[in-house]
């Protein structure tokens, strides 16, 4: 990777702290500071099927997810067990995903409780970038009262090894200047896609650690491990080019939205920016001619808390000034009292193209 490429990329990966048994605890407060182990009934050592997950108390056991719920029970036959409430974890895992969605669009789920966030666009720098991952934290909690881990990192390697370094209830921020010595301590099992054996033949080697691999001649680990012995020594150094994957809908909606280089105060500084940000709809919808009927506005305060609001039209129009009031007084909504904001945006929804009816424009 260039070291261009390297600078304008900042990721953060959000993973959910022992997902199905928090869920458990917050549903059943009498279960917190209890073991509680996620996965089938086991029948007092008689049980079949396997642990989904366990809670870090039930971990201090030996127990891990994946094991047998037998092996389980052998372990610490005290502790609560559950089979599950899967349709319950779906949704919670809905509102995660909804929640993380805010903070930027490029947003990536990944499973049901983790999900990468490109927020290259949304913030300055590395400072900036950890009061949002706190901001998603605090957002979690409020939304689904449930505690995440957060890595912020270059790119989606570091910051899924970043997340796994502090939990539960974890930040870890590792800049680009760090992220060899962040890495170089670590088991290669902390690595991406490197598995039991993977790490067996790694160790017939001598390497165990990251830092080992990156160290490691290129050329006797390809011939070991063929095309993914050259990828585990980049992956060594950090280097990871695989972009957050957002899903490519058709065009349903056109936005734009803006960070300001320092947060604005001043509400009418505030709305000639969104003036502008319509503008550019405007002129958009115009050459596209596409006409629009519900307009939406995002904002974010000096402490990543955002709103959006957003009004459906009664006709469809591609007027400017149709947006451009639509806009103003959804944001106004939003700014009962005096705050200091670091974005805003505009949006419009709800497209058809321009033949027939309409208010069109001049
Ligand atoms: P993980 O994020 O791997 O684990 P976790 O959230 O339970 O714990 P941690 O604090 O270490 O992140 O998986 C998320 C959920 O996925 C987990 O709560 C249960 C489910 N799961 C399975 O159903 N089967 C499995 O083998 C694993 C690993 C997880
Ligand atoms: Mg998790």
């Amino acid at each position: 990777m260039t070291a261009s490429c390297k600078a304008t990329r900042i990721i953060l990966h959000v993973d959910m702290d022992h997902f199905f048994s928090a869920i458990e605890e917050r549903e059943h407060p009498a279960f917190k500071g209890q073991p509680v182990v996620v996965g089938a009934d086991p029948k007092e050592g008689q049980g079949r099927g396997v642990v989904k997950t366990c809670n870090y108390e039930a971990r201090a056991f030996g127990i891990r997810s994946g094991m047998s719920i037998s092996e389980a029970w052998r372990r610490c036959p005290t502790a609560i067990y559950v089979r599950g409430d899967y349709r319950l974890y779906k949704d919670v895992s809905a509102t995660i995903m909804r929640t993380l969605m805010t903070f930027s669009e490029k947003f990536q789920p990944w499973g049901l409780d983790e999900a990468f966030l490109d927020v290259s666009s949304e913030v300055r720098d590395y400072a900036d970038a950890t009061d949002l991952a706190v901001s998603v934290k605090h957002d979690l909690l409020w939304h689904v009262n449930l505690t995440c881990s957060v890595g912020v990192g270059p790119n989606k390697l570091v910051a899924k090894i970043a997340s796994d370094f502090q939990k539960p209830d974890g930040l870890t921020v590792v800049t680009d200047d760090e992220v060899e010595r962040f890495l170089a301590p670590l088991p290669v099992r902390r690595m991406l896609w490197i598995g039991a054996k993977t790490e067996r033949k790694l160790k017939e080697l001598g390497i165990r650690t990251i830092g080992d691999l990156a160290s490691c001649d290129v050329a006797a680990l390809v011939e070991r491990f063929g095309v993914m012995g050259r990828r585990y020594h980049r992956w060594a150094h950090g280097v990871y080019t695989s972009a957050v994957g957002h899903r490519r809908r058709m065009r349903r909606s056109m936005g734009h939205e803006r960070t300001f280089a320092t947060d604005i105060v001043d509400r009418d500084v505030v709305l000639t920016r969104l003036d502008g940000l319509c503008e550019r709809i405007h002129q958009r919808a115009v050459k596209r001619r596409m006409l629009f009927k519900t307009v939406t506005v995002k904002v974010r305060f000096g402490n990543f808390q955002t709103f959006t609001h957003g009004k459906t039209l009664r006709l469809f129009t591609n007027r400017l000034t149709d947006l451009q009031t639509a806009a103003r007084e959804l944001v106004q909504r939003g700014l009962k009292e005096p705050r200091r904001i670091r974005l805003v945006g505009v949006r419009v929804s709800n497209l058809r193209s321009d033949q027939g009816q309409a208010n069109l424009d001049p």
